[in-house]
């Protein structure tokens, strides 16, 4: 007996297996057309085209359109106090996003607003924003912590984000290397020393996030200091990830090789020497292409990534300044117009790759018997046309496990 049917699929398209793809296996999705599937206790149960012999409770007819697993967005900043519109300005006048950031604006005045915001805003926010990620395709989202930069707003920020998991499909993680705050800003090494000491051992012992991230660039966190945060939280049995050669090429990709990183981010200035080093760590390459269009920068490398068989995702990067969108369908447009991907590439960037830089690939990135029930059924026919769409929301039902939560 199934749950649920989806009926009169026109077409399914979707990657197979439970690890990253990468080099030309990164757009050998499968595509099957006039197919079911079948669902049942939040798990896919069937995939094939007996629609009339299964025992099912609820049926949908998708009436010919496409079905995609749910998308992942694996790279969010996304509990967060107040906005910073007020920045627009500044970035019109000149002002580059490191400008910013170093005069008190950009993170630090996110910071600002995150302490100064209380645990139930934060939730209420950050549930909206969920919400409507949902109804825009998005089934499972990483989350990160840094808005706090002190002891109990980053745990503030973390129990938010544990709470909201109750919910929704979520990962954690912590990242009190985000920016160097104000308290410290006449020695920045003791904050190293503050989240190495103090915060990374407590926020395991509450076991709050499962990877940590530190924000590698010029003016933020050094080379040095981050090798000495990712030492401490792989010690401490946290995945690491890191932004890494966003703005300035500092050598990031390299050292996110050298921790075995499970994901790097960005990357729009690494050398090929340190992507090479990727490739061979099986590090992630996770690149945010809003972000490019935001802050009016250049574009990943994805298609050398690819050719170097480093498996790459995309992401939102959603955050209150260089990245203010939480649409993953804009992001599959960016992937395939900016970073030059094939629209299977993008898919599975952002379906089973995503899952792979979160730590969901044995469950979630695919459509596979076996596999949680997170689908997308679209308003459009078939894979190209979802990318030759840009703008508008082209979701028209959400399945989160298994259940039909947006029509
Ligand atoms: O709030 O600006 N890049 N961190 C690193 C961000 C962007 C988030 C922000
Ligand atoms: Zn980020």
């Amino acid at each position: 007996m199934l749950d649920l049917l989806l009926t009169n699929i026109g077409q399914l398209a979707t990657p197979i297996g439970s690890a990253a793809h990468k080099g030309r296996a990164q757009g050998q999705i499968h595509v099957l057309n006039h197919t079911c599937i079948g669902i049942h206790d939040g798990k896919i149960t069937y995939i094939g085209t007996q629609d009339d012999a299964l025992d099912t409770i609820t049926k949908i007819d998708c009436k010919g359109s496409l079905v995609t697993p749910g998308l992942i967005d694996a790279h969010t900043h996304l509990v967060f106090g107040g906005y910073r519109q007020h920045e627009l300005n500044l970035k019109l006048a000149g002002a580059s996003y490191l400008d910013i950031l170093k005069s008190g604006g950009g993170i630090l005045s996110t910071v600002t607003s995150t302490r100064g915001a209380t645990y139930n805003e934060l939730y209420d926010k950050a549930k909206h924003y969920l919400n409507e990620m949902l109804v825009h395709g998005t089934t499972t989202a990483e989350i990160k912590s840094g808005y706090g930069l002190d002891m109990d707003t980053e745990i503030k920020q973390l129990k938010v984000i544990k709470a909201l998991s109750a919910s929704y499909n979520i990962a954690a993680t912590f990242m009190g290397a985000h920016a160097i705050p104000d308290e410290y800003k006449n020695d920045p090494d003791a904050y190293v020393s503050f989240i190495i000491q103090t915060m990374l051992p407590q926020i395991k012992a509450d076991a709050l996030a499962e990877f940590c991230d530190v924000f590698t660039e010029n003016s933020v966190f050094t080379i040095q200091q981050s090798d000495q945060i990712l030492s401490a939280a792989s010690k401490l049995g946290f995945n690491v990830k890191i932004h890494a050669d966003e703005i300035v090429p500092m050598g990031g990709a390299a050292l996110a090789a050298k921790h075995h990183a499970i994901s790097a981010e960005h990357l729009l200035e690494s050398s090929d020497e340190d992507l090479q080093q990727m490739a061979q760590s099986g590090t992630i390459a996770v690149l945010l292409p809003a972000t490019s269009f935001y802050l009016n920068k250049k574009y990943a490398r994805a298609r050398d990534m690819i050719n170097m068989n480093i498996p790459v995702a995309i992401a939102t990067d959603f955050n209150p300044g260089s990245s203010p969108n939480f649409n993953m369908q804009l992001v599959l447009n960016l992937a395939y117009l900016k970073l030059k991907m094939t629209p299977a590439e993008a898919l599975t960037a952002a379906t089973l790759n995503a899952a792979a830089a979160i730590g969901f690939e044995q469950t979630k990135g695919s459509i596979e018997v076996g596999k949680d029930a997170d689908l997308i059924i679209w308003a459009c026919p078939d894979l190209d046309y979802l990318f030759y769409r840009y703008g508008n929301n082209q979701v028209s039902s959400v399945i989160k496990n298994g259940v039909l939560i947006h029509s």
